[in-house]
């Protein structure tokens, strides 16, 4: 648990934001069972490497085996359910006159949990696509979960491409509204706080440097030191499930 002191002083600089930008990685969405991407991978996964199973190439390379690894993520994030990180960024939005959540994450969860502004820069791994974007970019397809093999590629029912889902892969853009959006609440912020991230991740990774460049005071929260701790102003080690609930509280009293 962090120290309560820096939980407090954290604190004190929330309570005074006007618009507060929220960054979150795969981190905040561990405590509800979903893996992170660098962390050891569980299970039978745990011998591919994710940045060469989310790309286009292997994808054509083998796409039964990238749609089974999808399915199994899937299943993961059905049975999820948000975690009290997720929840206090739902009670802080009303806390702070502004507050935008730009996520990394594909699993949904933060607009499951209530946040009401959440812009989803990787997609999300709930919806489905053409992968040959046969009606234009995205051609969107509704899949009855019930209705489709968890091992095999299903076709695209308008063209004799397949299904995959409508995520960002390393080397594709991502969608540009979502990252112009990003990119112009960074610049305009006041605080910072980055969640749950390695940092790695390009432009993701860019958010916190435009908003720290710009003037913003940069809050991390993250059980290990980041890639983007040398920028932080206010580091608070741990857990999201324990810290955000704790900084809440320091601003909110439950
Ligand atoms: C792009 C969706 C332009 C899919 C994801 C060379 C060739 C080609 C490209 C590149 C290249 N070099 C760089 C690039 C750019 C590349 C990139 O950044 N590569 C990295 C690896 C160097 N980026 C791209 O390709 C992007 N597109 O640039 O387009 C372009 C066009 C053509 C050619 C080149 C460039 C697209 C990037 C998006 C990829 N899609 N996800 C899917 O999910 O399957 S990325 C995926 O990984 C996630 O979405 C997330 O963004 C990222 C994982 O990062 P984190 O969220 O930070 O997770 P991680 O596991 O790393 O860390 C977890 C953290 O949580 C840790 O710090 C840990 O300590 C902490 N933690 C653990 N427990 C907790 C906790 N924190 C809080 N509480 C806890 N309890």
């Amino acid at each position: 648990m962090p120290d309560q002191k820096l939980i407090s002083e954290a604190a004190a600089v929330v309570s005074k934001a006007q618009v507060l930008v929220v960054s979150t990685g795969a981190g905040i969405s561990k405590e509800s069972g979903i893996p992170t991407f660098r962390e050891a991978q569980t299970g039978l996964w745990s011998r591919y490497d994710p940045e060469q199973l989310a790309t286009p190439q292997a994808f054509l390379r083998n796409r039964d085996l990238v749609w089974s690894w999808y399915m199994y993520r899937l299943d993961l994030v059905r049975q999820a359910q948000p975690n009290p990180g997720h929840l206090a960024l739902v009670r802080l939005e009303d806390l702070v006159p502004q507050m935008v959540i730009l996520t990394q994450n594909v699993d949904g969860l933060h607009v499951r949990a209530g946040s009401t502004d959440v812009v989803e820069l990787h997609g999300n791994i709930s919806r489905f696509k053409c992968f040959a974007a046969c009606r234009g970019k995205p051609t969107l397809v509704d899949l009855d979960p019930a209705s489709y093999s968890k091992e095999i590629a299903p076709p695209c029912p308008y063209c004799n491409s397949y299904l995959r889902p409508d995520v960002v892969w390393f080397t594709e853009n991502l969608p540009t509204a979502a990252l112009s959006r990003a990119f112009r609440v960074a610049e305009h912020c006041d605080v910072m706080m980055v969640v749950g991230t390695s940092g790695i991740v390009q432009p993701a990774a860019s958010l916190p440097v435009v908003a720290k460049q710009r003037g913003a005071i940069l809050i991390e929260v993250n059980p290990r030191v980041s890639g983007l701790s040398g920028l932080a102003d206010i580091f608070l080690q741990g857990p999201a499930g324990e810290v955000l609930p704790a900084l809440v509280d320091a601003l909110h009293p439950a």
